[in-house]
This record gives structure tokens, C-alpha cells and sequence, in this order.
């Protein structure tokens, strides 16, 4: 059945006019089944976003230059895993499993963030993905606190409070490298110059190309569109490189006085499409670790599953 078909109902029209008038949807509401799915897909994706996020970050935890910094990475890292945690338990309320959407990003069904399947290679690296990829993240993540699914909307308030510690300790490993020696800037313009234009491709396609988009408006699951976000962060990041001295890798970056907001290049949406569809450069290497990940921890879900079951038959 067609999410079309549904809207012409009277629970529809219901649902909707509590979407309206800002009433949040609870897990035991009425709900349309394509809201439903809608949900499951775009949270599901933004938990295996947060869990597969660790993997770059977590490549220089052993390499990273100080124990204090290297205490911050791994209190970083470790804040991604809790939000996956939420992320899961606020799809879990629509009625799916943990093991259907973690089965789902194993067999390729289900996506994560393109953004994760570049590689680290300087300690510069996890300073930009602090500093652009979690400003990003937050751009999104904003919005998305008053999305109209109570569980997906709680679960965003707790994850913003964290990430802003995030994107400061990005900001703050970046400060010292760009005011540093010049082998220590050109590392960190090398390393804006590779995530300048992923970051970017983080917000999806534009609007015109979104598949979801118009119907998660409408039922205010999304709040702000694809290229309304993208052109929140990118006003916001520019004076940020400014006060660092990093230039952006985009010539046609301008200020538009007419517009109020800064007119941009082109994104490369054939890498885009290359990365999404699971042929980025890391793609393979990301799935592979996560699945190996869960095999290996077969054992402790195992145990679990036995502790659960004692305290049920005790
Ligand atoms: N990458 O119709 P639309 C983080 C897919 S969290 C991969 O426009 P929608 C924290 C899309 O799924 C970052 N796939 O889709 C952190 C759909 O495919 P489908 C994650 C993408 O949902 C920081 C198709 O293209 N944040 O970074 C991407 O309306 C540092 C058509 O697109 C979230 O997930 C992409 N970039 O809008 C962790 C936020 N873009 O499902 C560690 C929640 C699009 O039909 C370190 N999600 N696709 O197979 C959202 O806001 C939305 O889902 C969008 C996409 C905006 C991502």
C-alpha cells in the first residue's frame, strides 16, 4: 500500500494535524506505515552512522600524540557508541529488532553516513572530522530535536549536548597545528583540502534529487531540507576556517550580500554516488571490521540472552 493511498484516511488526516500542531508522536500512537518505515530507515542509518563513525577516529586512539589527547579521543569515540545505543533503542519503539537492522547493514540494505568511508591519514585528520564532520552532524542533529517522533527527538537532545563537546576538541586539535610549524599547516590544509567537499555530501542530495525528503517534511520527521542544511553549515564554517587561517578548498565560494549566505561550488555527486552505492575508498574495510566486530562478540550477547533467561525462569 502506497503512502499516497494512506493520506486520503481519516487516521491520516488525524495523525497529520497532530503533526501540525507540533504534538509529538508516541510509540503507541496511530501512525501512517509509511512514517513508520520512514523512521526506521533514516534512524536505523543514523545509529550505523554513529557506530561506524568510530572506526576512522578510533584509527589513531594508539597514535595519537599525548595521553591527554588521546584520553579525549577515546572518551570521543566511546560517546559515538552511546549514541548508536540510543539511536537503536528509539528504532527498537517502532517495532523492529537490533538484529534486523544490524542483518540490514551486514546484507548492504541499509546505508550509513558517506562521510565514514574516507580514510584518516594524518593526526590532522581527526581534528577536521571533530571540527567539520561532527559541525555537520550537529547542523543536522539541531533540527532534528524537534522532529515529530518523541523517541527520535528525545534521543537528539542527549546526542547535541555531547557532539558540541565534540566538534570543540576537533576545533581545539586543529588550533595548534594551524598556528604551528609549516609542515604542521600544510598537514592540517591537506587534511580540509580531502574532507572539505565529503563533509558536504553528508546533507544528501539536493532537494530536487531526494527521495524521501518531501514526504518526511510533511510529517516533519526532517525539519530543514538537504540544501537548507548544507547552506546552515557552510555559513557557519566559513568565519571558523577564517579565525583558523585554513583556506577552503572552493573557488567559486563567495559571499552573495544579496542572499545573505555564502554561494558555493558544485559537489562532485558522481563520488557521491560511487561512495553511497559501497564503493568508496573505505567502504568495504568499514563493513568488514563491524561485521567481524559482532561476530566476535557473539559471545556476549549469548551470555546475556542466558542471564535474561535465568532471571525469567528463576
Ligand atoms: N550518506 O531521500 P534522501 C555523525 C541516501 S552522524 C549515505 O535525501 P533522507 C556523528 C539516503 O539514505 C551522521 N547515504 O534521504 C559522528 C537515501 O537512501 P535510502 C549521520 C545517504 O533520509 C560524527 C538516498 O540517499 N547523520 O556524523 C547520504 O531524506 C563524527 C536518498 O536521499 C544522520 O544520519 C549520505 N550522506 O536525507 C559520528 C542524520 N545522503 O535510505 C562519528 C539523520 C543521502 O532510500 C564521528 N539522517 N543518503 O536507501 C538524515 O538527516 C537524513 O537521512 C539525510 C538524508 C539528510 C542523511
Amino acid at each position: 500500500m502506497t503512502d499516497d493511498h494512506l493520506s486520503n484516511t481519516e487516521p491520516e488526516a488525524a495523525f497529520q494535524e497532530r503533526v501540525d500542531n507540533e504534538i509529538k508522536i508516541e510509540p503507541k500512537d496511530w501512525m501512517p506505515e509509511g512514517y513508520r518505515r520512514n523512521l526506521i530507515r533514516q534512524i536505523s542509518q543514523h545509529a550505523h552512522s554513529e557506530v561506524i563513525g568510530m572506526q576512522p577516529e578510533g584509527n589513531w586512539i594508539t597514535r595519537a600524540p599525548t595521553l591527554k589527547r588521546k584520553m579525549i579521543l577515546l572518551a570521543k569515540v566511546q560517546d559515538e557508541a552511546g549514541h548508536g545505543l540510543y539511536l537503536y533503542s528509539a528504532a527498537e519503539t517502532l517495532g523492529v529488532t537490533r538484529e534486523d537492522m544490524i542483518g540490514a547493514l551486514h546484507e548492504g540494505h541499509a546505508k550509513y553516513a558517506s562521510i565514514f568511508n574516507y580514510p584518516t591519514l594524518t593526526w590532522a585528520d581527526v581534528g577536521v572530522i571533530g571540527w567539520l564532520v561532527d559541525s555537520a552532524a550537529i547542523v543536522n542533529q539541531i533540527s532534528l530535536q524537534r522532529t515529530s517522533y518523541g523517541p527520535y527527538s528525545r534521543a537528539m537532545i542527549r546526542i547535541c549536548k555531547e557532539e558540541s563537546f565534540h566538534q570543540r576538541q576537533g576545533f581545539e586539535i586543529l588550533m595548534p597545528l594551524a598556528s604551528g610549524s609549516l609542515e604542521q599547516k600544510a598537514m592540517a590544509q591537506d587534511a580540509m583540502n580531502r574532507w572539505w567537499w565529503p563533509t558536504l555530501m553528508m546533507f544528501g542530495p539536493h532537494d530536487s534529487e531526494s527521495v524521501h525528503g518531501a514526504k518526511s517534511m510533511q510529517w516533519k520527521i526532517k525539519r530543514k531540507s538537504n540544501d537548507e542544511l548544507r547552506q546552515d553549515f557552510i555559513d557557519q564554517t566559513v568565519p571558523q576556517a577564517e579565525y583558523l587561517g585554513l583556506a577552503i578548498p572552493d573557488p567559486d565560494l563567495k559571499w552573495n550580500e544579496e542572499r545573505g549566505h555564502y554561494d558555493f561550488g558544485e559537489i562532485d555527486w558522481d563520488e557521491f554516488r560511487t561512495v553511497v552505492s559501497g564503493n568508496g575508498l573505505c567502504n568495504r574495510e568499514r563493513l568488514e571490521r563491524h561485521s567481524r566486530a559482532h561476530r566476535e562478540g557473539e559471545w556476549v550477547r549469548e551470555a546475556m540472552r542466558a542471564c535474561e533467561e535465568k532471571k525469567r525462569t528463576a
